[in-house]
């Protein structure tokens, strides 16, 4: 599928790591040409660690607990990572806010997923807070990282309707099966050396992402919140 020679990656995590399962599917699948070089969680008790050694992928934990300031948990990360060279590094349910120093020092080569359309709702606790603002739609965003937490640039994004019966739990379990799909995909396209930035805005190909790269789904179960 992809010709591209295997270029090295970091993916951070710090819980479940689904997203961390969907990009080894598909890199094993060939369908993304990354060198997964090691998995590095800020929790030690991280369920992601366990995938990462089922794979055969190289673990650390990065405990922030056993730092007394932000700066130092980013600085002992970044060691951690520049040990593995990588030419990306991957958020994937990664939850400690990053300082400018870290941005700094991968600009251009560091992405996340954040379970919202950004820039609505950045931040935590994304889909309780969608049912209650009664947007009909939701869903997950890749971007690239910048110091404003959850404000960089937008590669893909993926658009699920909210549900009338939706629960938060309900909601999160569908919006994840699209970051699924749509980090692999991005991590794709970054390491074909398809994007680009230009003024705050992503080039693939050189070309604007018609509406910020707007992902619909082929088809979505259930019907549609209805008018509130
Ligand atoms: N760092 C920077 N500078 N910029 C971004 O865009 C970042 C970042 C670090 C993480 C992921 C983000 C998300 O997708 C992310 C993006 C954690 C928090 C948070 O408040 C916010 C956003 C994200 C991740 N963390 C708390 C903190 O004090 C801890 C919360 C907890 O442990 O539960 O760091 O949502
Ligand atoms: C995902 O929904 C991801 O978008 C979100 O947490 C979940 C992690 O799931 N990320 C954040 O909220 C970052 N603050 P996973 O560990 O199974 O990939």
């Amino acid at each position: 599928m992809s010709g591209a020679p295997r270029e090295g990656v970091v993916v951070l995590i710090s819980g479940r790591g689904s997203n961390l399962q969907a990009i080894i599917d598909a890199v094993r699948a060939g369908q993304v040409p990354a060198d997964i070089r090691a998995v590095i969680s800020s929790e030690p008790g991280a369920p992601a660690l366990a995938r990462a050694r089922t794979s055969g992928i190289p673990s650390h934990v990065v405990n922030f607990r056993d730092f007394s300031a932000r700066e130092e948990f980013d600085q002992a990360l970044m060691q951690q990572i520049d040990a593995y060279q990588p030419r990306l590094v991957v958020l994937a349910g990664f939850m400690r806010i990053l300082g400018k120093n870290f941005i700094d020092h991968y600009a251009g080569r560091l992405l996340n997923i954040h379970p919202s359309l950004l820039p609505e709702f950045p931040g935590l606790n994304t889909h309780a807070r969608a049912l209650r603002s009664g947007t009909k739609y939701h869903g997950a965003s890749v971007h690239f990282v910048t110091p404003e937490v959850d404000g960089g640039p937008v590669i893909i994004q993926a658009v699920i309707p909210v549900l009338a019966d939706d629960r938060p739990e309900t909601l999160a379990e569908r919006v994840l099966k699209q970051e699924h799909r749509i980090y692999p995909l991005a991590i794709r396209w970054f390491l074909e050396g398809r994007l680009s930035v230009e003024d705050g805005r992503v080039l693939l190909d050189g070309q604007p992402r018609p509406e910020q790269g707007l992902f619909q789904p082929e088809s979505t179960p259930g019907t549609p919140a209805g008018p509130s």
